[in-house]
């Protein structure tokens, strides 16, 4: 393994010496008389899937420990019984919403530590896991949802799946404290517990792998360290381009933080996808840098060593030879809404569904309506990572009962919102997130509403713009991405970035520095009224301002 110069950062030196990762949870868990766990424990916690946090909207009066809990999904697939589980688990433990994640997983909400222990052993009884959904490994793996656009979607979940398993961490600790309710004991071999894949400190930070198919990018391969672009031949996998290095966190004011779109690196054919997963991930183990978490991600690795000294090195770990990479395009990303036929003869239906949050408001009784068709016509759902719900494998019989059930909840199939709407994404933010600046999940809906009436005024209501917000640079709803991005600098102020693409494939560019939620509209409205005048036929927003825009007015990349 390849040497850290400078000081090892704290995580570095707790993974060594607790490198199964259990610290002292369990101890905690059944001591009914404290409310959280140390900070130690908390990063700990963070490879079980559990994130301590607190409600921020009461800190005034004291702080309330609440934990979050993320679901590992590869693909985003939930099998009807298991999303039925969930759905009681977050009514039973957590705040009654289901939050679909921007990399198809689930989280709970706003649990307390005394219901934390139920809340993940009813989740492990459904045979489901939280196991490695957040901390220093690989993620949640991201797969193509959607069943009808593509012969390979099914194969290509397939290598998913396998994919997430073979890179998931060996530690018995999240069994024992989780499943049997025990601390994990296993004397001075705990301290001496060796990770088969990931070593004894795990990797230098998160790690992030995707699948997509051309020429949908639905799931924003780019954007992930890790990313296979399947290559097919009508409904043959011919292999995967190799992408590396993609990732978009970064912080205000840190020039060295920034983000970056994945290389494309090589061809290789589908047997080997396990032995090049393997390569990325050890070199991430072995070459990220363990002495600042912030330069942490596999992204700086190959932003400073090239991609040819990476792809030797991926050979060399993975014992075979990259061909070139074989010619793709993606053409647009984002979900298809309403009903649509899929290869097989069945259906599938795209919910819309408003910054990924599941739940019954007055008037709109998501949650329930999405209960009542998991148990009448047990559809499989998925999870898309526009934070969207497919419903997938539909008997045509059952379509119209679907479609019933929907209305009685006031949930429409047809004309479900605006363009713009289903096109927008925004992360959780406050009140659960510790690292929020700006509100996000509970601005953005009324921010779009003050778009949509400009955009109507300007004659561009059925004009898709991707907008997408977040509540500090870290980038969690891929604003940089987006054809308009709005990125969280303080309480009530916002970056502005313009210009992303339709296919995902291009980073934006900051076009304001710090502008108020009330102004945004008046900021606006000057480029979105010339894009309206002087943009070619056809031309999306983000073009326009690539084309036009940022040729008057030169900016830096991000
Ligand atoms: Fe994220 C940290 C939510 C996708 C970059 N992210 C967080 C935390 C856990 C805050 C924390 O560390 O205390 C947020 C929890 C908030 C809450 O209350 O729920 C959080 N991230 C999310 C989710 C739920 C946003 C969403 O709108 O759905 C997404 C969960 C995905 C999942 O199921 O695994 C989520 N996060 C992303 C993405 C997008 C992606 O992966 O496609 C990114 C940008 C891509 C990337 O990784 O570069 C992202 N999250 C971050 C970062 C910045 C990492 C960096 O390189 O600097 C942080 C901060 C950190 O890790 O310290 C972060
Ligand atoms: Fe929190 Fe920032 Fe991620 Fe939003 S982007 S969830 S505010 S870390």
């Amino acid at each position: 393994m390849q040497a850290t110069p400078g000081k090892l950062t704290h995580n570095e030196l707790i993974k060594e010496a607790n490198p199964t990762l259990a610290g002292t949870i369990a101890q905690t868990l059944a001591d009914s008389n404290v409310d959280r766990f140390s900070d130690d424990d908390g990063q700990f916690l963070k490879f079980h899937g559990i994130y301590q946090q607190d409600d921020r909207d009461t800190r005034k009066t004291g702080k309330k420990y609440i934990f979050m809990v993320r679901g590992r999904l590869p693909g985003g697939v939930v099998h009807p019984d298991l999303y039925l589980t969930f759905d009681r688990l977050a009514q039973e433990y957590a705040n009654n919403t289901l939050r679909i994640t921007s990399r198809q997983g689930f989280q709970f909400h706003g649990i307390v530590k005394g219901t934390l222990g139920p809340l993940m052993k009813g989740i492990n009884d459904a045979l489901a896991t939280t196991l490695a959904a957040c901390g220093d490994v690989n993620r949640n793996v991201m797969a193509p949802p959607t069943p009808s656009t593509n012969a390979l979607v099914e194969r290509v979940q397939e290598d998913a799946r396998r994919l997430s398993s073979a890179l998931l961490p060996k530690t018995k600790a999240y069994h024992q404290i989780w499943v049997n309710g025990q601390p994990l004991n296993l004397g001075d071999e705990e301290k001496d517990f060796v990770d088969p894949l990931y070593g004894k400190t795990y990797l230098p930070r998160k790690f992030k792998t995707a699948f997509a198919i051309p020429p949908l990018n639905d799931i924003d391969v780019f954007t992930n360290c890790l990313g296979f672009v399947a290559i097919g031949e009508g409904d043959r996998l011919l292999g995967y381009n190799l992408l590396a290095g993609g990732g978009l966190g970064m912080s205000h004011g840190n020039a060295e933080t920034f983000p970056r779109v994945a290389d494309v690196i090589g061809f290789f054919t589908p047997e080997h996808i396990e032995s090049i997963a393997k390569a990325v991930v050890t070199i991430h183990r072995d070459f990220g840098d363990r002495t600042n978490r912030k330069h942490a991600r596999l992204k700086y690795v190959l932003e400073e060593r090239g991609v040819p000294w990476f792809r030797e090195e991926v050979e060399r770990r993975a014992g075979i030879r990259l061909g070139d990479p074989l010619p793709f395009k993606f053409t647009r990303q984002g979900d298809l809404f309403g009903w649509h036929k899929q290869h097989n003869g069945k259906l599938f239906l795209g919910l819309y569904v408003e910054t990924g949050r599941i739940k019954d408001t007055e008037g709109y009784k998501l949650k329930s309506a999405l209960r009542r068709v998991a148990e009448q016509f047990r559809p499989e759902i998925r999870l898309t990572p526009s934070q969207n719900v497919l419903l997938a494998n539909v008997d045509p019989k059952d379509q119209e009962g679907i479609t019933r059930i929907l209305a009685e909840h006031n949930v429409a199939v047809d004309n479900q919102a605006t363009v713009v709407r289903r096109a927008s994404m925004a992360c959780p933010a406050l009140p659960t997130c510790g690292l929020a600046l700006a509100e996000s999940e509970r601005a953005l809906p009324d921010i779009l509403t003050r778009i949509e009436a400009l955009l109507s005024e300007l004659g561009l209501q059925n004009e898709e713009i991707i907008i997408r917000m977040t509540g500090c640079p870290n980038g969690c709803a891929r604003p940089y991405m987006a054809e308009i991005g709005f990125v969280g600098k303080s309480p009530n102020k916002y970056q502005i970035y313009l210009g992303g693409n339709e296919s995902s494939t291009r980073l934006n560019r900051l076009f304001k520095e710090s502008v108020m939620t009330a102004a945004i509209i008046d900021e606006l409205r000057p480029v979105l009224a010339r894009f309206a005048q002087e943009r070619q036929k056809g031309e999306r927003f983000g073009d326009w301002v690539e084309r036009v825009l940022w040729k008057e007015q030169p900016v830096a990349a991000n």
